[in-house]
């Protein structure tokens, strides 16, 4: 995934259609689409090979399971066309690793949800983000997810993993989140998805939020 307008739509929507036309639309400001479950369910693992004309395709499917079941899981998806994956940190070392050592085959990436952006998250997941994050980096995955509901929790979890992998981070917009402010605090990447695929004109506001992080880089 190359590192040029910063911006990551995540594409959920149900309709493959939609999914064509929005990733057609913003194709020159996204650098990924993050597809997940809402979409696939309910147009089938094939959009991913359609939607990966216009760009990687980052699959969330936030992995979370024992490694063979894990492993089985990220075959389907890389198979299907994804670039890379979406995984819980939460399963531990042994989930992650299966994960990392078959996308390192094939040249794919494994992104790790250290902390996630919505306020549940402090309920219990706040406490083990820097472990897992910590746990990303020694088992070298690509990079984690962190969220852009709190810039000072991507600033944090920054520090533990050092310039080696890279942050993406969701939470802006529609979570309340600033993608000028995630990106200072450390993001690679903002991932956005319903200020863009809910507004009237997709381009028009991918456009704006790559304004505004060019303006902060
Ligand atoms: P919007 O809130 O519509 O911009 O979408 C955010 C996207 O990021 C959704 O696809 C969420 O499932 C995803 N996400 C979070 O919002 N918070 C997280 O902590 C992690 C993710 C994710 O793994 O992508």
């Amino acid at each position: 995934m190359e590192k040029q307008t910063r911006l990551i739509l995540a594409l959920d929507v149900l309709d493959s259609d939609e999914a064509i036309r929005i990733s057609e639309a913003v194709a020159d400001y996204v650098d990924a689409i993050k597809v997940g479950y809402p979409l696939v369910l309910a147009s089938g693992l094939g959009i991913i090979g359609k939607l990966a004309e216009y760009a990687p395709i980052i699959a969330d499917f936030k992995v979370a399971d024992i490694p063979s079941t894990n492993r089985l899981i990220c075959e389907q998806v890389f198979d299907a066309g994804a670039d890379a994956v979406i995984v819980q940190g939460f399963t531990g070392h042994d989930s992650l690793k299966v994960c990392v050592d078959l996308a390192a085959g094939l040249g794919k990436d494994v992104f790790v949800v250290t902390e996630m952006s919505h306020p549940g998250a402090l309920d219990l997941m706040q406490a083990a983000g820097e472990s897992i994050a910590r746990m990303a980096a020694n088992g070298k995955a690509s990079g984690v997810v962190a969220p852009a509901t709190r810039p000072e929790r991507v600033r944090e979890i920054r520090k533990i993993i050092g310039d080696e992998l890279a942050i993406i981070s969701p939470g802006v917009g529609a979570q309340g989140g600033s993608a000028s402010d995630t990106i200072m605090a450390g993001a690679d990447w903002v991932i956005v998805g319903r200020s863009i695929y809910q507004s009237e004109n997709p381009a028009n506001a991918a456009a704006k939020i790559v304004r505004e992080i060019e303006e902060v880089t």
